[in-house]
């Protein structure tokens, strides 16, 4: 091990635990465990292993109030947030514990012969997963991953290790082989690097900053590996002259502030009809002060702090300068706490463009359909957005238009276990969740049998 990191609580900036930091030497032990487990996994009837990850959703599921409570304290997720985060990563299994059974493959017709496909898993996955949602984003990894007959390493982010360590000791609790999902706890630069370096190491999924995931998917292409990379968003919420603007309003701040905006679905910017921009800002000003923020372990509280100081300060220095129009309330005290904030911003502003990751809102003004969709897809990113109107028409013509992975229209909506996920442009590539991201971790071989003498 190379020495310890200590893990803060963002909502009191104490410290909260010493963990272990490994080195290269752990990571490749790691990954050498996960080869041998996974070749008897592979080889398991597709019911033993499916029988394996429903054992495991229920040992989570049994464990969704101590793993909400770690979320809290290590995250400062509110409690209702954690729990559903919780409940969620025991759904996420049980929906891929369905996959064993139905990995089918194809029956080809080829003369001489019988051609069959079978989808054969990658071998070891490496998942780097961010801070903003550790258990949820882990688990849309891991669950597919070792559905398919794979073994997993994940690496949680330094701040934020505690209920990815949980969850690993659940899988052990849950009867998974020794080896077959292990946690390693340690930097990007030694545990993540390794999982791109390492030969056995067949697939990476990474989320996280758009700069990270570019080096991560570079090292992967040198080792010919493939990369699943979901980034950053810069989401526009879009709200049309003919929308329901009481209901745009009121759904607005929980868009961009859930989680205190680090969410890289987060509507960051909202696009308003220059018909409508004045009423909608008086509609959306008691909204996002009324947002309550606070305590984490409250079950009132709709938000809470954001992750580090570092951060904070990041945050903070995309408000200096800009026009604020209005703002909700935060704690004093220790904390990393930030007020949510709303700005009236002009094209081509730094925070009308970048991703801020943080609760601070940009408001812009736009013409007309088409210059909504035009402003939309002013940004590198490509990942969520939504879509507010009562005109049928518009809503597909729009949400055919913008340049995003997952749109809502009327809702907020993003992410369901069961329907895919992801990014265009900057935001990333590859897809995550829904009905074939059990396929997704394996590789399609073909196999003709001579039937001919
Ligand atoms: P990153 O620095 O990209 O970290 C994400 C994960 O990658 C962490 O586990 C990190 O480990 C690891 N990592 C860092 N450097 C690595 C490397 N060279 N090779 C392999 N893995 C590496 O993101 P962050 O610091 O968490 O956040 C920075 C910004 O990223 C945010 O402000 C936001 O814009 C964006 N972000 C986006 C998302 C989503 S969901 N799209 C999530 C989080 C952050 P350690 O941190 O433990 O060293």
């Amino acid at each position: 091990m190379s020495g310890t990191f200590t893990v803060i609580n963002p909502a009191t900036a104490q410290p909260i635990r010493e963990i272990a930091r490994a080195g290269a030497d752990e990571v490749d032990a790691a990954i050498a465990a996960a080869v041998v487990a996974q070749r008897g996994w592979a080889s398991s009837a597709p019911l033993t292993r499916a029988d394996a990850l429903r054992r495991f959703a229920r040992v989570v599921e049994e464990h969704v109030e101590e793993l909400a409570q770690l979320e809290v304290l290590n995250s400062g997720h509110p409690i209702g947030s954690a729990r559903w985060e919780a409940s969620h990563v025991a759904q996420v299994l049980n929906f891929y514990a369905g996959a064993p059974e139905r990995l089918s493959g194809q029956q080809i017709p080829v003369a001489g012969g019988l051609d069959v496909t079978f989808h054969e898993p990658y071998g070891v996955v490496g998942i780097i997963v961010p801070w903003n949602f550790p258990m949820t984003i882990a688990s849309w990894g891991f669950a597919p991953a070792l559905a398919a007959g794979n073994a997993v390493v994940l690496k949680p982010a330094e701040l934020t290790p505690l209920t990815a360590i949980r969850l690993g000791e659940l899988a052990l609790e849950a009867g998974l082989p020794e080896g077959l999902f292990s946690v390693v706890t340690g930097s990007g630069s030694v545990v993540g690097q390794r999982f791109v370096s390492h030969p056995d190491v067949r697939k990476v999924v990474f989320t996280g900053s758009t700069e990270v995931g570019v080096s991560v998917a570079a090292g992967c292409a040198q080792a010919l590996k493939p990369v699943t990379l979901e980034l950053g968003g810069k989401s526009a919420n879009i709200v049309f002259e003919d929308a329901d603007l009481e209901r745009a309003a009121s759904a607005a701040p929980g868009a961009v502030f859930d989680n205190a905006g680090q969410d890289c679905c987060a509507r960051s910017r909202i696009l308003v009809q220059r018909s409508v921009y004045d009423r909608f800002l008086e509609l959306l000003e008691p909204a996002v002060r009324g947002f309550a923020v606070g305590d984490p372990t409250l079950e009132g509280t709709q938000m809470g702090p954001l992750i580090s100081a570092s951060h904070r300060s990041t945050v903070a220095g995309f408000v200096d300068g800009a026009n604020v129009a209005f703002r909700g309330s935060a704690p004093d005290g220790d904390g990393f706490w930030f007020a949510p904030t709303v700005v009236l911003a002009e094209r081509g502003d730094r925070i009308a463009r970048e991703e801020v990751f943080g609760p601070v809102v940009a408001v812009l003004p736009f013409d007309d359909e088409a210059d909504a969709v035009a402003l939309a897809n002013d940004t590198i990113y490509g990942l969520a957005g939504s879509i507010w109107t009562e005109n049928l028409g518009r809503a597909v013509r729009v949400s055919r238009a913008v340049k995003s992975g997952v749109l809502s229209v009327n809702s907020h909506s993003s992410v369901r276990y069961w329907t895919p996920f992801g990014g265009m442009k900057a935001s990333g590539l590859g897809r995550e969740l829904g009905p074939d991201a059990a396929e997704h971790f394996t590789e399609t071989k073909n196999v003709f049998f001579a039937t001919d003498d």
